[in-house]
């Protein structure tokens, strides 16, 4: 059977320090952000992942979020060139800490890219037009992916920081979206649902198998992927979301070749 392996990172000491684009800035409580992560990194094991635990990165506020760092494909890793120049010391260790499983691309100037703005369906990658993700990061990629069969779908994002924040997929054909932030009609013939409009950042889920890792913090979204017999694991996530984080950001998720 094929391992998974979800890499992670434990979260930085100077986490209230983070970049925000959407959010204002509040307290962190650390100690407690550091208590909820270990949840997710439970909850990724729970699912059956092999969870590699990088250590912090004090001086490297956002480094927890280390989705936006790479995109991992069974063929290829791209090591990305986060729009945030803030975050682009995040790099190496990820890159060190990848090279064991699959070949690496490093993508340069100009181009800027975050992990958090892809959506890989199949084998179709959809990447978000974002404040992070550019145009010529977007057809590197293309370059980089379509030989090996993808096809690289660019797609318009408003009011939030990546696609995913907008879109994310919570079944084998099945989507949980914001509207009013992506639309849902640019991702082929599949299926959506749509989150409460009280909750618009309820749309990030991390679909592990056929479970749902979910942010205990959107009980009204939460009760309607109940009613449609979605699996779900559900726990605090409050201090990370202050830093303007979600559950799939937290982790980078493949198989493992060398099972
Ligand atoms: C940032 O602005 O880069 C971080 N504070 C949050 C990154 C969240 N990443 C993600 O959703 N993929």
């Amino acid at each position: 059977m094929t391992q998974i392996l979800a890499l992670t990172r434990q979260v930085s000491p100077s986490l209230d320090r983070c970049e925000l684009t959407f959010l204002e800035r509040q307290s962190i409580d650390f100690l407690l952000a550091h208590t909820q992560h270990q949840a997710y990194e439970r909850a990724l094991a729970e699912l059956g992942c092999r969870v590699i635990s990088l250590p912090a990165e004090p001086g490297l506020p956002d480094s927890v979020f280390v989705e936006d760092i790479a995109i991992v494909l069974d063929e290829l890793a791209i090591i990305t060139r986060p729009g945030a120049a803030s975050r682009r010391q995040e790099i190496g260790s990820i890159a060190l800490a990848l090279q064991p499983y699959r070949g690496l691309k490093q993508m340069s100037s100009p181009d800027t890219l975050e992990g958090g703005d892809v959506l890989r369906l199949d084998q179709t990658l959809y990447v978000g037009i974002s404040g992070r993700t550019n145009l010529s990061g977007i057809r590197q990629v293309s370059e980089w992916v379509v030989p090996y069969g993808y096809i690289v779908k660019p797609i318009e994002v408003r009011g939030c920081l990546h696609l995913k924040s907008a879109i994310s997929q919570i079944g084998s054909d099945l989507l949980l979206v914001n509207p009013a932030w992506v639309d849902p009609k640019g991702f082929g013939d599949i299926n959506w649902l749509e989150v409460d409009q009280n909750e618009p950042y309820a749309a990030n889920a991390l679909l592990i198998g056929d479970k749902l890792i979910y942010p205990a913090s959107f009980p009204l979204t939460r009760e309607l992927l109940e009613k449609h017999d979605i699996a779900i694991t559900t726990f605090d996530l409050s201090e990370l979301q202050k830093a303007e984080g979600a559950v799939t950001c937290c982790s980078l998720i493949f198989k493992d070749h060398l099972v």
